[in-house]
C-alpha cells in the first residue's frame, strides 16, 4: 500500500470504563450540545505521530510489540473545553506525570525506531475527548471520579472515509509483571 499511515499511540479503556465515559459523554449533551465521541472511539492519545510510510509503520509496529511498560492509574476527575474544535474533555492531574513520562518515552521510541519525530505543535495535555463542536461544560462537571487502570499502549492507524474516522490497532505493548 502506498497510502501514508496516520499514526498515534493511545490508551484504550476496558469495557466498563468505556461505558462510564460514554454515559458522561451522552449526559454532557444537555449543557454542551455538539456531537459525542462514539463509545468505541473513546481513548487517550499519548503521542500523536502523524503521517508515516509503510516501512516506518512496520518498524514502529515491531518496536511497540517489544515495548514493556509498567501498569498505572490515571484519575479522571475534572472536565474542560478546548475552543478549537469545541472539544469537551475529561482529564485529571493524579497520574498525569506518569503519562507525561510515557509520552516522552513514546516520542523517543518513534524517533529511534522509525525516524519519526513528533510534530511539536501542541504541548502534551492528557485528555479524553467526549464531545466535539460543543460548548464548555459547567464548572462543577462532571462531579464524579473515574480511575483508569491501564496496562498496555496501543499503536493505532487512523484513516478517514466519508468524513468518518476509522481507527485500526497495529500493535499493543507488553505489560511488566510485578
Ligand atoms: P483529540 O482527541 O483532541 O481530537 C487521533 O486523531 C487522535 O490524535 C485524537 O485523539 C486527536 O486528539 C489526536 N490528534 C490529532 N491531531 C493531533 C495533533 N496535531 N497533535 C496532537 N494530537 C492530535
Amino acid at each position: 500500500m502506498t497510502q501514508p499511515y496516520r499514526l498515534f499511540f493511545a490508551l484504550w479503556p476496558d469495557s466498563e470504563l468505556r461505558d462510564r465515559l460514554a454515559t458522561l459523554a451522552h449526559e454532557a449533551r444537555r449543557h454542551c450540545g455538539g456531537r459525542a465521541t462514539p463509545p468505541d472511539k473513546l481513548h487517550l492519545t499519548l503521542a500523536f505521530i502523524g503521517e508515516a510510510g509503510a516501512a516506518q509503520a512496520e518498524s514502529l509496529t515491531a518496536a511497540t510489540r517489544r515495548l514493556c511498560m509498567a501498569p498505572g492509574t490515571w484519575r479522571l476527575d475534572h472536565g474542560g473545553h478546548f475552543r478549537g474544535g469545541g472539544i469537551v474533555w475529561l482529564g485529571g492531574d493524579d497520574g498525569a506525570e506518569t503519562l507525561t513520562a510515557l509520552h516522552r518515552r513514546l516520542a523517543a521510541l518513534a524517533e529511534a525506531a522509525a525516524g519519526l519525530p513528533l510534530p511539536s505543535d501542541r504541548p502534551f495535555r492528557p485528555h479524553v475527548t467526549l464531545r466535539r463542536r460543543a460548548k464548555p461544560p459547567p464548572a462543577a462537571w462532571p462531579g464524579v471520579t473515574l480511575d483508569w487502570h491501564y496496562r498496555r499502549v496501543a499503536l493505532v492507524a487512523s484513516s478517514q472515509r466519508d468524513g468518518q474516522h476509522r481507527y485500526r490497532t497495529l500493535a499493543v505493548s507488553e505489560t511488566a509483571s510485578g
